[in-house]
């Protein structure tokens, strides 16, 4: 069994999905090992989205992500990295195919309701930024 990090992002808390997000996530086989709501700083949240340093959007993902509570959590499920990023679809909640996670639940490329790791690398990482190395 692999695992992987998700979070629900400020957007989809504020909607009140997190029951209905959990519901489809747990349907589809991943086991929620790990699970808490936080509000990040400005600090946290620029460490967590480091890579994305140089990117132009940098600034409005952080203030984005800072915005209210998130839900991070660690599910695990065969294949967790590659599965969940399939499962939640596409970046853009606009070009997210129907039926996924981001496309039910978000509303463009920044509100996209939830963050999937992107490599079983980050996904240690991710969920040891949230959850310690004992996670
Ligand atoms: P993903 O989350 O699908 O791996 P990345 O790694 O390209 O997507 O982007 C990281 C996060 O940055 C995305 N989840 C999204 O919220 C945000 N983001 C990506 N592109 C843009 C953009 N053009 N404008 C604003 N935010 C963006």
């Amino acid at each position: 069994m692999d695992r992987t990090l998700m979070i629900i992002k400020p957007d989809a808390v504020a909607k009140h999905v997190i029951g209905e997000i959990l519901q489809r996530v747990e349907a589809e086989g991943f086991i929620i090992r790990q699970l808490r709501m936080t509000q990040l700083s400005k600090e946290q949240a620029e460490a967590f989205y480091a890579v994305h340093r140089e990117r132009s959007f940098f600034g409005e993902l952080v203030a984005f992500m800072t915005s209210g509570p998130v839900v991070p959590m660690a599910l695990e499920r065969a294949d967790a990295v590659p599965h969940l990023r399939q499962f939640i679809g596409a970046t853009d909640s606009t070009k997210a195919a129907p039926g996924t996670i981001r496309r039910e639940f978000g509303t463009d490329v920044q509100c996209n309701a939830v963050h999937a790791s992107d490599s079983p690398e980050n996904a240690a990482r991710e969920i040891e930024f949230f959850f310690g190395k004992s996670a």
